[in-house]
């Protein structure tokens, strides 16, 4: 007689959209493309995308991840050094020119576009109010978009208590892309309460794919057991779904690189489990979790779609002739 383990039933509750955004999928094409056209190695200024899947795949084709300028050997001058989705403060292209380095700016547009407005509120004379995240990556790039000691940060609604400005009635604000819209609603009106000439952004920092995961995963947290967010401890936008799981209604919620991190211990009388994906995490590690599930449970996946994204980002000038070839598509989307 032979003895079969009956599976348990169990439901994934697979968001979307999830995954890749328009600005990381840019960023990744950029370094791809940048290898095929110059060669090995290309130099990354900072992960080029808080992932470390990505990360390794692109050493595997040839790109090294620096964390300042200064280490790329004299002797490598001429290869190109990439900037990271997150965005550089100024001194950064300035140091890169000074050295002579052939630079290419994979900023995201929509971050860029904080940049300008910050530029604008300061152009008119305002004090910038920047509210995100003390030591990102963006905000070090936001703030150093403008001379020292004309913007501040504010975290919290207890920074905001606590900010006493020099000039209260010529305040304008700016975000970083990647925060938790409820919380950053809760930061703005306390702003708005404290200083009412405050100027807001002339469209909001947060950008549509932060926007559109959390929305997803709110729609889908109410009755799950469990909520898994692929994406890495480093990356924002990633974290702040985890968040958005458990106050939404999520018996408990986890951040997750690799299906091998999964703690299967905590998936008992577990019957209905949250998925998502950061902006940065690849698709094929969201299949790799599913994958992971289906060998230990009855698993049915079920899709919990929100809104149709579409944007996409052209690539720098420089690189839009080069032909990336099926394989490199599918790097570039994650798959
Ligand atoms: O969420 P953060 O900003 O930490 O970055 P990520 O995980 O690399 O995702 C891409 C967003 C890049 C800039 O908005
Ligand atoms: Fe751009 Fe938003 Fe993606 Fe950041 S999360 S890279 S701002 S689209």
């Amino acid at each position: 007689m032979s003895l079969t383990t009956v599976k348990q039933p169990l439901t994934i509750r697979l968001c979307g959209p999830r995954g890749f955004c328009a600005g990381v999928d840019r960023a990744i094409q950029i370094v791809v493309l940048a290898l095929k056209e110059f060669g090995a190695p290309v130099y990354v200024r900072h992960e080029i995308v808080h992932n470390r899947y990505v990360v390794e795949g692109l050493e595997a084709k040839g790109a090294i991840f620096v964390e300042e300028l200064d280490e790329i050997p004299p002797e490598h001058r001429k290869q190109p050094v990439v900037f990271s989705a997150h965005g550089v403060p100024k001194s950064v292209p300035a140091d890169a020119e000074s050295r002579n380095l052939f630079y290419l700016d994979a900023t995201c547009p929509l971050v860029s576009k904080v940049h300008k407005q910050a530029m604008r509120h300061n152009r008119l004379g305002r004090h910038v109010v920047l509210i995100g995240h003390a030591g990102h990556p963006e905000v070090i790039g936001t703030m150093g978009q403008l001379p020292e000691g004309t913007v501040s940060l504010i975290e919290t609604i207890e920074d905001v208590d606590a900010y006493e400005p020099a000039d209260p009635d010529n305040l304008g604000f700016v975000t970083q892309t990647t925060l938790s819209v409820d919380d950053t609603a809760g930061v703005i009106k306390r702003l708005h309460e404290r200083f009412p000439n405050l100027t807001a952004p002339a469209a909001d920092s947060i950008c549509y794919a932060t926007t559109n995961r959390q929305e997803a995963v709110k729609q889908a947290a109410p009755g799950c057991d469990l909520f898994l967010i692929v994406g890495a401890p480093n990356s924002s936008n990633s974290k702040r779904l985890v968040e958005v799981a458990s106050r939404a209604g999520a018996k408990a919620s986890f951040l997750v690189q690799r299906a091998a991190e999964i703690d299967w211990s905590q998936m008992d009388g577990v019957r209905t489990v949250g998925l998502s994906a950061g902006a940065s995490a690849p698709e094929v590690i969201v299949n790799e979790i599913i994958e992971a599930f289906r060998e230990r449970f009855d698993a049915r996946v079920e899709l919990a779609d929100t809104v149709e994204e579409n944007e996409n980002f052209l690539v720098n000038r420089e690189l839009r002739h080069v032909p990336l070839t099926t394989s490199d598509m599918a790097f570039v989307n994650g798959e």
